[in-house]
């Protein structure tokens, strides 16, 4: 298969992006003609991948195939995704061969810590990582490479065929995000496995839970019962609000650790903190707690910053909220703190800072948290949510070692509307179609901000319009997958063109999934 030329370059360009399989049944140059099956080809993956190698080996999955896996967790996973459909027993064996082998061998150095290789040959599918996630982000793969029907959760008739050749792949960027506010409208447990299960298909890797704002505190902190119980019984509108029990919480992190995805829990502060004043008095400057709020304004409320019992509040909540925190990050917010004076904001946020580094996480704050008098913090990164193409507080983060999120609110942003007749969302950021999403640069977005300096991208759903999973499914849908390519796929496979094409073919896959996606112009969905 000609592997070894993978990686090797020609004129700037790697050779394997030339190989690549490009959408709508084309390819290029070198590509087996035969390589397009009856099954779509190879290279019909959504976020494209590195490079691609068509082969006229379409494998298909019998009764009888068992799956073989080094790592017992991908493995079970795999099965469970295709035994409804299927209806065959796939058992799983650890370690050896099967129809579907999950190695941890024998990958390529250049897949790294979350890449993969996969092969399809008529005699079985193998696909080899360094790491769990690497299988794991091979799986998403061969999972969009079976027929849309391998989504259903009752038994279909199949053929379950793939279509033949190699794929090496591995992101542009570690972290690939989205985040889902249950602050403005709380969203349940059930929701959010939902969408865990649907972001893991575009290699989302980070959910991003917004868990207090002003209308809501979304999770319990033991020390402070009133934040949930009061503070979280409401939302925007005035409905009854909610909030994750400890043990809740820690069923949304398993369940995202089992997709390989790191939960990012947020606590906005010391603005967006009304819920918080609300359900304490000794927490405002005058000692009188405010009442809940369920409208959509921002920039009204902050901790007093002046009171040592605000700095105790954060240190309880930092530690809790870091107990039942797997990943490496912990957000504390900071945009928008309009009612906090700017030196008080700085004296606030570092004494905070430190708090998230004693309990071993990295701060992340959105980008106003690159204040000049706010100090670095080890690991700290800053999350860009402007909308202009240079920003001084993401350079001055940056100079002092920071690593950035990219989510500018004109491109990323998926509560602004489609168009000016979306029956959902806001536009102060701009109306955003899937080509607006897609058409932008993370690595050079912002000037002085080199790709070396981009951690990653997320796409925010700020929830102020958004009540039903049906609303999310449809902001969602198709944008998030547009930005989880910008944040997978190298810039050398970037084209318009070509995304729609692999957008279009989701479409069928998303209806079994029952995903309630926008039907945008700018896409030829099939019919
Ligand atoms: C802003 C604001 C949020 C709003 C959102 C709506 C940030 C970081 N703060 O983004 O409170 O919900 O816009 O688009």
């Amino acid at each position: 298969m000609g592997r070894s030329r993978i990686g090797s370059t020609l004129a700037g360009l790697t050779l394997a992006a030339a190989l690549t399989v490009l959408p709508g049944g084309a390819t290029a140059p070198g590509t087996p003609a035969a390589a397009a099956s009856a099954a779509g080809t190879i290279g019909d993956v959504l976020p494209a991948p590195v490079s691609v190698r068509a082969a006229a080996t379409p494998y298909t999955l019998g009764p009888d195939a068992t799956i073989a896996s080094d790592d017992a967790g991908v493995g079970g996973y795999l099965a469970q995704l295709l035994r409804p459909p299927t209806g065959y027993a796939l058992p799983v064996r650890q370690g050896g061969r099967g129809g579907l082998s999950l190695l941890l061998t024998g990958a390529p150095a250049t897949v790294g810590q979350q890449g993969y290789q996969l092969d399809v040959a008529a005699g079985g599918v193998t696909i080899r990582a360094r790491t769990a996630t690497g299988l794991f982000n091979g799986v998403q793969t061969l999972r969009q490479l079976f027929p849309p029907q391998v989504e259903s959760t009752s038994v279909r008739p199949g053929p379950w065929t793939v279509p033949g050749g190699r794929i090496v792949d591995y992101p542009r960027f570690g972290y690939r995000g989205t985040m889902l506010d249950v602050s403005r409208h709380f969203m349940p447990v059930s929701v959010v496995k939902r969408h865990l299960d649907r972001i893991a298909l575009y290699k989302i890797n980070h959910l991003h839970l917004h868990l207090s704002d002003d209308q809501g505190w979304r999770i319990v902190v033991d020390s402070w019962p009133r934040l949930a119980a009061y503070g979280g019984s409401t939302q925007v509108g005035g409905g009854p609000g909610g909030s994750y029990t400890k043990d809740q919480y820690r069923e949304i992190v398993a369940y995202a650790a089992q997709r390989h995805i790191t939960i990012v829990p947020e606590i906005d502060m010391p603005g967006h903190t009304n819920a918080a004043l609300a359900s304490y008095a000794e927490l405002n400057c005058d000692g009188v707690a405010p009442p809940l709020y369920t409208g959509t304004g921002v920039g009204f409320s902050s901790l007093c910053t002046t009171k040592e019992v605000t700095y105790a509040f954060a240190a309880d909540v930092i530690r809790e909220l870091a107990e039942l925190t797997a990943g490496p990050y912990l957000h504390i917010g900071g945009d928008e703190a309009d009612a906090t004076p700017d030196a008080q904001y700085a004296v606030f946020m570092n004494r905070v800072q430190p708090m998230v580094a004693g309990r071993g996480k990295a701060v992340v704050g959105w980008h106003q948290i690159g204040a000049p008098a706010v100090r670095h913090s080890p690991g700290r990164i800053t999350q860009y949510w402007g909308t202009t193409t240079a920003d001084p507080l993401v350079t001055a983060a940056v100079s002092k070692g920071a690593k950035v999120i990219m989510s500018p609110a004109d491109k990323a942003y998926l509560d602004m509307k489609y168009t000016a007749s979306t029956p959902l969302g806001q536009d102060w950021a701009g109306l955003i179609e899937v080509k607006t999403a897609y058409e932008w640069n993370p690595g050079s977005h912002l000037r002085g901000v080199p790709a070396s300096a981009v951690l990653g991208v997320e796409a925010p759903l700020w929830t102020e319009t958004i009540v039903t999973e049906d609303h999310i499914e449809f902001m969602a849908f198709p944008r998030l997958p547009a930005i989880a390519e910008l944040g997978w796929s190298p810039w050398s496979t970037h084209s318009w063109t070509a995304f729609r094409a692999r957008l279009a073919a989701q479409a069928p896959r998303w209806d079994v999934m029952g995903i309630g996606f926008y039907r945008s112009p700018q896409v030829s969905w099939p019919l």
